[in-house]
């Protein structure tokens, strides 16, 4: 077996150090495990009860003290440093406070990022970043690398010391909530898919969100590259005022000829800034739909920026199936297709879906969940052109059926049964039957995953 200490933590600024986990869901307990391996004094807090969290014994074991079933103000005030999780808003008084004090606060991803030494590609934007990272991490393994894959997509960033995998390249998957509190981290590649609404409980405005998303590149120098999509309007602004010190790969599946990545037909060409103009050929490629057409741009971008050669790349793309509850097809049932996008949980994910869908109005949307101040009104005119009927569920089933009442049937169903319910015995051969909810599914489920696979269950018994 290869030796543990192939993955080294470079941690000894954390020894001794007084230092604060906030939030104990799973990247509070990485976080927690190995500040305490690094020596740090080590105190974990989380507003649940302990029956309430996973982990917690395991922590105690090994000398952390917890506190949980609220937050004790003087641990924020006398820690040296506090490990914010994402779900914990950065603004919160007690955190405020601490920083007003003089207490560090960071995310995961700097407590990583300032402790480990291998290069790392980091892909962000508000849709498409799961799908970015993974085929992004199986290109580079295509090409013989040892990658660790980890961040948003569901692996805490400090499993990476635990592993017994030895690796010498890091894809990391990050959200808005854990680039709020990052001040050195510098990804030798960074992608930036998108930036539309979302997360608007959360953040003041869109302006806020969009300068969090940006913050990615804060640290780059020329010798990294930005990898950005030059059709979305939040980048192009960007773009014009110089915002980037990095080299820069813009891609665009809009527009013709022109530096970066484009698309010519049913071919990516990339003309510059790398040396050689290559064009690589779509057909035989399983991911469909425009927005996937940017994922793979972006990959090919950030795989050539590390010297990844094209055929291997072409390998890889065409043997990535994509992943489940993103446009997922379940079932045809009586001439209906289900089509399972559960992790759509915002407004440009449901864009993408219908955008994807036949034109005529051959669609019933399941969609509805919990809403995070979002704006449906800019999906009316596509809603009106594809949907016949919508099924709204959840918490927004009424802002929805009132936004979408005079350009399509709306119906509001009580929960997810009670939706497919509906929608199968509205549907016609021809049809698809489209659950993209556009919203959160923390309402009625743990996360995107069960509420998909709850979907699933229901249209499989149908
Ligand atoms: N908590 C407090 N005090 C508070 C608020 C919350 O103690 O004031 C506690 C909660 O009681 C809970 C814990 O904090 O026990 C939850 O922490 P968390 O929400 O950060 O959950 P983790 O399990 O650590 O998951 C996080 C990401 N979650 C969020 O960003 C909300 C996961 O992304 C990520 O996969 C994981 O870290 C590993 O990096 C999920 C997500 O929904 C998939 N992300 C958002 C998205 O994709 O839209 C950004
Ligand atoms: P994320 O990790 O950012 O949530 P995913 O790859 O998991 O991204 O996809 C989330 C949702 O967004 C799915 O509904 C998927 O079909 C859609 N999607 C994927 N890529 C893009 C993209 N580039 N632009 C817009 N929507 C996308």
């Amino acid at each position: 077996m290869i030796p543990k200490e192939l993955n080294k933590a470079d941690c000894g600024w954390l020894s001794g150090r007084r230092t604060l986990v906030v939030g104990l869901g799973r990247t509070g307990v990485a976080a927690a495990r190995f500040l305490k391996r690094c020596g740090a004094v080590v105190t974990a807090t989380d507003i649940r009860p302990e029956s309430g969290l996973r982990g917690t014994e395991d922590l105690k074991r090994l000398g952390v003290r917890v506190e949980s079933g609220g937050h004790v103000k003087e641990s924020f005030f006398g820690s040296d440093l506090i490990l914010v999780s994402p779900g914990v808003p950065s603004t919160m008084e007690l955190i405020r406070e601490a920083r007003d004090r003089g207490v560090e606060v960071m995310s995961d991803i700097e407590l990583f990022y300032r402790s480990m030494d291998v290069p790392v590609l980091a892909v962000t934007g508000t849709n498409g970043k799961s799908t970015t990272t993974a085929l992004l991490s199986e290109v580079l393994r295509r090409d013989g690398r040892r990658v660790f894959v980890g961040g948003n997509i569901g692996i805490p960033v400090t499993e990476y010391f635990d592993s017994e995998e030895r690796y010498d390249w890091c894809v990391l998957e990050i959200s808005s909530f854990q680039l709020e509190t990052v001040s050195t981290f510098r990804p030798h590649v960074a992608v930036l898919l998108n930036v539309t609404h979302d997360h608007l409980d959360r953040y003041e405005n869109f302006d806020d969100y969009a300068a969090t998303k940006l913050s990615i590149f804060s640290n780059q120098g020329p010798a990294d590259y930005a990898v950005v999509n030059s059709a979305d309007p939040v980048i192009a602004a960007a773009m014009e005022e110089g915002a980037f010190r990095a080299t820069i790969v813009p891609f665009t599946a809009y527009d013709g000829s022109c530096e970066g990545l484009y698309l010519d037909g049913d071919r990516v060409v990339v003309n510059g800034p790398f040396k050689k103009k290559e064009s690589y050929p779509l057909e035989g490629v399983p991911l469909t739909g425009i927005h996937n057409i940017e994922n793979i741009m972006a990959v090919i971008a950030a795989a050539r920026a590390v010297g990844v050669e094209r055929d291997k790349l072409l390998d890889a793309i065409r043997g990535f199936k994509g992943l489940p509850h993103r446009m997922e097809f379940v079932r045809e049932v009586a001439g209906v297709r289900y089509i399972n996008d559960s992790k759509s949980t915002n407004t440009g994910s449901l864009f993408r879906a219908l955008e994807s869908m036949p034109n005529g109005r051959g669609v019933v949307l399941i969609a509805g969940g919990r809403d995070k101040g979002s704006d449906y009104g800019f999906l009316k005119d596509l809603v009106r052109e594809k949907v016949r009927l919508l099924v709204a569920m959840g918490e927004s089933r009424t802002k929805l059926a009132d936004t979408f009442a005079h350009v399509t049937d709306t119906v509001q169903a009580a929960d997810l049964e009670d939706a497919v319910r509906i929608a199968s015995a509205s549907a016609g051969p021809g049809d698809t039957v489209l659950f993209s909810p556009a919203c959160s599914s923390f309402d009625m489920f743990t996360d995107f995953r069960e509420r998909g696979e709850r979907f699933r269950g229901l249209v499989e018994a149908l």
